[in-house]
């Protein structure tokens, strides 16, 4: 690399004293092992981060399942440093900007139905909360106050807010916070090995899953329940694609008990499972689908909720000088973040990636079950281009072999993957090749190889 490169190990090296790495407390970080092991990447390129050592790391899970445009695109690039030049910051509580109005129309145009309307936050956790809050102020409105419950999902993630922990059913990230909010509850989650081990794609068994919804509702009556939310695809947990039908089965249970359905789509949305939004892949219709990461490619934090025309009618009542739903960021529809989701779509829509994804699903579900054999390799599951291999745990420590596989990939592979538990994830940018996820599967068995 070029001395001049601002992320160039020479940068780097003279910016790092010998404690440096002291004061940054890492989020969903091993932050002593990492202390005395740093993986430290200083720039990023196409498919390949780099290391200060000028390595290229090939990045099997594009950022955090965010960069879907690939890294360092010089459109997204551009628009972003345009906009800074010309309109750094404006505030988005009684004043707007024209490029937050247009990628509002945009990604409203993307989403199907009459998902119509767009309101923006910065991360997937706020698009979550902003949800949750907007199902519950909905029913004030409507004057069924009494719908205050919200259900979730065993095993599903929606950020770290009270409201998204409080949902979400990963339960490391429920236990330590206290009693989190009251009035929520859970359906099962749709794993399960024995009946799925090894399916491409949709699993044909787990539809009737749905059904304990009707459990949930005869258990507290519909009056009581304000909204269901579920990832069509459970990510973060380690990559759940839902049974054929389960999530039409949920909608015509959330119909005919009047409960809002909203799908937290901040990873399938974007192109990741082939489509602009999952909900178009599974021809259902949520009342509210949320978004972040995708949407500019995680080039500046964004989020946000598409809500449906009824809902967002709901709301435009009463004297027109009067605020209608009390509730929003600074940051929100941020002109930078904005900017650089015009570029994104833009360049999606341009080099057809959506299509493309849809279209190598079969090659990509293919060359990953070529792993299958391998050994502790337990199950594979893919859907779009995502993909997660479970490994059977060392005797002495649970996620000891998949910690291994991420540490070593990074280090001795260079490869970048995710794990969660003993699964590990891939999630490749959308614009990978068909040599590069030949390449990145050889990588994958040679490190899974490497943790036997
Ligand atoms: N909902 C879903 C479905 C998510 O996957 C969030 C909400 C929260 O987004 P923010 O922007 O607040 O982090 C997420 C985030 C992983 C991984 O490795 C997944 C996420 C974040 C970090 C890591 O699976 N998903």
């Amino acid at each position: 690399m070029s001395p001049a490169h601002p992320a160039s190990a020479d940068n780097l090296a003279r910016s790092l004293a010998p404690n440096d790495l002291d004061a940054w407390w890492l989020p969903f970080t091993a932050n002593r092992n990492f202390k005395k092991n740093p993986r430290m990447i200083a720039g990023a390129e196409g498919m390949y981060y780099i290391t200060p050592d000028g390595k290229k790391i090939l990045d099997g899970v594009a950022g955090l399942w965010c960069c879907n445009a690939g890294h360092g695109r010089k459109p997204i690039v551009e628009a972003i440093q345009k906009q800074a030049a010309e309109l750094d910051y404006s505030p988005a509580f009684q004043f707007g900007h024209p490029k937050a109005f247009q990628l509002a129309s945009r990604i409203a145009a993307l989403a199907p139905g009459d998902l119509d309307h767009v309101f923006f936050a910065n991360s997937g956790s706020e698009a979550v909360d902003t949800a949750l809050k907007i199902a519950l102020a909905y029913w004030n409105i409507k004057g069924e106050g009494q719908r205050t419950r919200l259900i979730g999902r065993e095993r599903g993630y929606h950020g770290v807010g009270f409201g998204g922990i409080s949902v979400g059913g990963i339960v490391n990230n429920r236990k330590f916070f206290g009693s989190l909010l009251a009035g929520v509850d859970h359906l099962p989650h749709t794993y399960s090995r024995e009946h799925q081990a090894f399916t491409k794609g949709e699993p044909e068994w787990g539809a009737h899953l749905a059904d304990d919804l009707e459990r949930i509702v005869t258990l507290h009556d519909a009056s009581t329940i304000a909204a269901v939310i579920v990832e069509p695809m459970a990510g973060s947990t380690g990559v759940l694609p839902p049974p054929k039908g389960y999530l039409k089965r949920l909608r015509e249970i959330c119909d005919k008990y009047g409960i809002l359905l909203i799908f937290d789509e901040v990873i399938s949305g974007f192109g990741r499972l082939g489509y602009a939004f999952a909900a178009e892949r599974y021809g259902v219709q949520p009342d509210m689908i949320t978004f972040a990461k995708a949407v500019n490619s995680g080039t500046v934090p964004m989020g946000g909720v598409i809500a449906r025309k009824g809902i967002y009618d709901a709301f435009m009542k009463g004297p027109d000088h009067v605020i209608e739903l009390f509730h929003g960021y600074t940051y929100s529809g941020h002109p930078l973040a904005a900017a650089a989701g015009l570029a994104t779509l833009d360049l999606y829509r341009d080099e057809d990636l959506y299509e493309k994804t849809r279209l190598r699903e079969d090659k990509w579900a293919d060359a990953i079950m070529s792993l299958k054999g391998l050994p502790n390799v337990l199950d594979i599951r893919t859907l779009g281009l995502v993909a997660a291999i479970d490994l059977a745990s060392i005797p002495d420590g649970f996620g000891k072999r998949a910690f291994a596989a991420m540490d070593k990939g990074f280090n001795d592979h260079n490869l970048m993957i995710r794990i969660t538990g003993e699964t590990l994830a891939v999630t490749p940018p959308l614009i990978i090749t068909d040599n590069e996820i030949d390449e990145l599967v050889s990588k994958l068995a040679a490190i899974i190889k490497a943790v036997a």
